[in-house]
């Protein structure tokens, strides 16, 4: 449920006096004024003058109660915000498994301590700064176009930030967002399916936000890169994870209506690896050749020097200058 206080607060364009809030949430000024400090006790600022009443002048960067409070769809039915987790799409699948949860679920955290990528690698997830965060739909798909959930989380993801933060993010295929070919964020779809349905989707999107060089593992240091570290400045998680909400409702809807065609051209507008020579490497065999295009269930097409073409279904892309 979204915070009332905060929700009138948000909504006025200047201060709103006690009184108004009392009256409109029906309680009293001692107890508007004890949820103010409970707010500020989580970090919001907000400011107190005792002729015109409350202003709410900023958030802290990711907040469950603000982002509850500016969803609002009926897509999104839930949102949590943890401080530490293992992994996000564990917890999501876990829920999802015992039942009682609604697609349209979106668990975050802070902080993981087992962030995992595809193929049991490990997704470095320090606290404080980064978005890690797992969705839960039903997406009545055929389990076979499962590749279409990362193509949409990915779509979704390069908009997102491109508007939010203004930044030219784009896509490598199969999964990674990135800029001048640094990662930047990661996506792992994970699914439960029946023999014709897929039962429910886990996407899993990482997104390092506010790490700096310094901050960077030194696993990845030389391979990733940040919004903070390509913008110079800090960004609101929150407002990053409303938009990434947004464009994730505004294509799942677009697939549902007008079919592929759409997202496909959307994820080849937004591609960096179309045109590019690469290599593509699966578990232990390496094709090279030209990214030529992804088909209508998101494999990439490869034109290898023979001429020939090959559909890959996935692998680990690097490009060849
Ligand atoms: C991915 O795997 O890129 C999928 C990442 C999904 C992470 C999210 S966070 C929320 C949710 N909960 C989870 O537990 N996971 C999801 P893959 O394509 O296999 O890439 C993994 C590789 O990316 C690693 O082997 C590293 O080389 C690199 N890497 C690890 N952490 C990174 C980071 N924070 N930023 C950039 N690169 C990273």
């Amino acid at each position: 449920m979204p915070n009332a206080i905060l929700s009138l607060l948000k909504g006025a364009d200047n201060f709103t006096s006690g009184q108004e809030i009392s009256r409109r949430l029906g309680i009293s000024p001692a107890a508007v004024w004890k949820k103010i400090l409970a707010l500020r006790n989580k970090g919001y600022v907000i400011e107190a003058m005792p002729s015109r009443g409350y202003c709410l002048k900023n958030a802290p960067d990711l907040a469950e109660d603000y982002l509850l409070m500016q969803i609002r769809s009926d897509f999104w039915k839930d949102l949590m915000v943890r401080d530490s987790v293992e992994s996000t799409n564990d917890v999501a699948m876990s829920l999802a498994a015992k039942g009682g949860i609604f697609p349209g679920t979106v668990i975050v955290a802070d902080h993981q301590t087992r962030g995992k990528g595809r193929l049991g690698r490990t997704w470095e997830s320090p606290a404080g700064k980064n978005i890690y965060l797992s969705l839960i739909i039903r997406p009545e798909l055929e389990p076979r176009d499962t590749t279409m959930l990362t193509i949409l989380a990915a779509v979704a993801g390069a908009l997102a930030l491109q508007r939010s933060c203004n930044i030219a993010v784009s896509i490598k295929w199969p999964n990674d967002l990135v800029i001048s070919d640094k990662k930047l964020g990661g996506i792992l779809t994970e699914v439960r399916a029946d023999p014709d349905r897929v039962a429910v989707a886990v996407i899993g999107i990482g997104i390092n936000v506010n790490m700096n060089s310094r901050n960077l593992p030194e696993a990845i240091r030389d391979t990733a890169t940040s919004v903070r570290i390509v913008t110079g400045k800090n960004h609101q998680r929150n407002e990053i994870i409303i938009q990434l909400l947004g464009e994730f409702e505004k294509w799942f809807s677009i697939l549902k209506k007008e079919g592929k065609k759409p997202l496909l051209d959307a994820w080849r507008n937004n591609s960096s690896t179309l045109g590019r020579k690469v290599n593509v490497v699966m578990r232990d065999v390496t094709w090279s050749g030209i990214a030529e295009d992804i088909d209508d269930s998101g494999m990439l097409i490869l034109k290898m020097r023979s001429g020939e073409r090959k559909t890959i279904s996935t692998g680990d892309i690097s490009f060849i200058p």
